[in-house]
């Protein structure tokens, strides 16, 4: 392993403001205040921290190569971003909606202050990505790898919740957030340098068993299905025709499994969109069931306390946070995980493997239907 070596910057937080009506692109929905109320979480206040600035960082080519990670401030995240860091080779761009999150569990694992910086993305708004996407190229960094990771699970939601921009929030956060973040950046990581360590730049979204329905976890009720797509091309609003992508009654778990189904199509779409033209590594993966995640913060008491232990000694599929964070770290940066349009999983013994999607996930006219309705819903169509 090679020593970790300051990169001699410190760290950044750079506040997203919100966008004007007038800087909003056409057909962009507005804002609705109380949702993004009820949505943005603790966030830092915007004079704290500045973009480091390209000078003090040095040209593109002589800075380390960069990895933004959403959702670090917890879980695969965050042992993603510790066992990335811990290489002494990469700089970790923290995109998180809680800066302060963020800042102490980077400092409670001790991940060297000069490998990370943290910016702010709230992805249950689309204004918010676009802020990001703004602030990141502001700060003069090189992209070479993004890891499209944070997700919401809301399994006994009576209720839809709605993101700032009126979506079903498990869809709105996980895949249509997500979706825009990842096209928005292509070019950036289309234009990474080419001294890395790294073959080709890397795009990672976490995928899951649960939205595979070719396995035994995938088929707990209920099961992921995006059906004829219809709730979804009437844009998954909170309030109107049906929130849930399928169409049907809303169902948190549902909601949830989809947009794992939805990560995991879109991964398979861009592979078949970009790979050849640009040599982007696209890549998916299960890593494991992190029973004892953040992820189920707001399931039943009893659940939380049964499941990982379910897992543990019945399945047998449970991975600790820090084992979880090691495999996403690999398919982030292990040379042997360069090829593109691949759901990684591990066996226990004998590592990482090619798995096998479901039906569904491998349905490439459903992939292409799911690619098109989503550019509309966020405004690149
Ligand atoms: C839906 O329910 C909810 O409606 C929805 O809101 C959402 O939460 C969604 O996917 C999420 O689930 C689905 C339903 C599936 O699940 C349940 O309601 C059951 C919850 C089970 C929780 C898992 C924990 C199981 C704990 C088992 C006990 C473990 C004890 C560990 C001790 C280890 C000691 C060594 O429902 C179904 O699919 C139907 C399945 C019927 C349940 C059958 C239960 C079998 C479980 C197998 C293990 C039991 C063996 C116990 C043996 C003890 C061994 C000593
Ligand atoms: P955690 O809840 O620990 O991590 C999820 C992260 O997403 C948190 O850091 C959270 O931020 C962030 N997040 C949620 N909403 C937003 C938002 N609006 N804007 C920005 N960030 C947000 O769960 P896991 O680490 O378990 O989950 C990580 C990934 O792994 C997910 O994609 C999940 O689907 C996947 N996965 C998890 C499995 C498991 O068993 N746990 C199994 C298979 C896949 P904050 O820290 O502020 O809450
Ligand atoms: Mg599941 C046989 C193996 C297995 C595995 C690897 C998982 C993973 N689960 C398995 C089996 C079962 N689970 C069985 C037999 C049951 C019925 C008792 C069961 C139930 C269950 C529930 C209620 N499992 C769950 C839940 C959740 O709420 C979790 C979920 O679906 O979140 C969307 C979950 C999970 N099981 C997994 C994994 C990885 C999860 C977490 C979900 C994810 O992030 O995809």
């Amino acid at each position: 392993m090679v020593p970790v070596v300051s990169s001699g910057s410190s760290i950044s937080a750079i506040h997203a403001s919100s966008r004007s009506a007038a800087q909003r692109q056409p057909g962009q929905p507005r804002h609705t205040r109380l949702a993004v109320r009820s949505q943005a979480v603790a966030s830092p206040p915007a004079t704290r921290g500045t973009s480091s600035g390209s000078a003090k960082l040095g040209s593109k080519e002589t800075q380390k190569p960069t990895a933004i990670i959403t959702g670090a401030s917890s879980g695969l995240g965050l042992n993603a971003a510790k066992a990335l860091a811990a290489t002494g080779d990469w700089h970790v761009v923290m995109a998180v909606r809680d800066y302060s999150k963020a800042a102490r569990m980077a400092r409670e694992l001790g991940i060297p202050r000069d490998s990370y910086s943290i910016l702010h993305l709230d992805l249950a708004s689309l204004d918010s990505v676009r802020d990001f996407v703004e602030s990141f190229r502001a700060s003069g960094r090189r992209l070479d790898a993004l890891v499209a990771n944070a997700a919401v699970y809301l399994p006994t939601a009576k209720e839809p919740t709605p993101t700032a921009d009126g979506f079903e929030l498990s869809v709105g956060t996980n895949h249509l957030a997500h979706f825009l973040l990842v096209n928005l950046l292509l070019e950036d990581l289309k234009a990474a340098p080419k001294k890395s360590p790294l073959p080709a730049p890397r795009l990672v979204i976490v995928g899951s068993i649960t939205g595979n329905t070719n396995t035994l976890a995938g088929n707990v009720p209920p099961k992921a299905d995006l059906g004829d797509l219809s709730g979804l091309e009437a844009g998954v609003k909170v309030g109107q025709a049906s929130p849930m992508i399928d169409g049907g009654e809303f169902d948190g778990a549902k909601a949830y499994k989809d947009s794992k189904l939805c990560n995991m199509l879109t991964v398979r779409e861009l592979h078949r969109r970009y790979h050849d033209s640009t040599g982007i590594t696209f890549s998916s993966l299960y890593p494991g069931c992190i029973a004892s995640s953040g992820l189920f913060r707001s399931h039943y008491g009893l659940f939380k306390t049964l499941f990982p232990l379910f897992q543990k000694y019945i399945t047998k599929g449970y991975v600790s946070e820090e084992e979880a964070g090691k495999r996403l770290a690999q398919v982030i940066s292990d040379p042997a995980l360069g090829k593109s349009g691949v759901y990684w999983s591990w066996n226990n013994d004998t590592g990482a493997f090619e798995n096998e999607v479901s039906g569904e996930v491998a349905d490439g006219e459903k992939g292409r239907r799911l690619w098109e309705v989503s550019e509309r819903l966020v405004g690149l169509a």
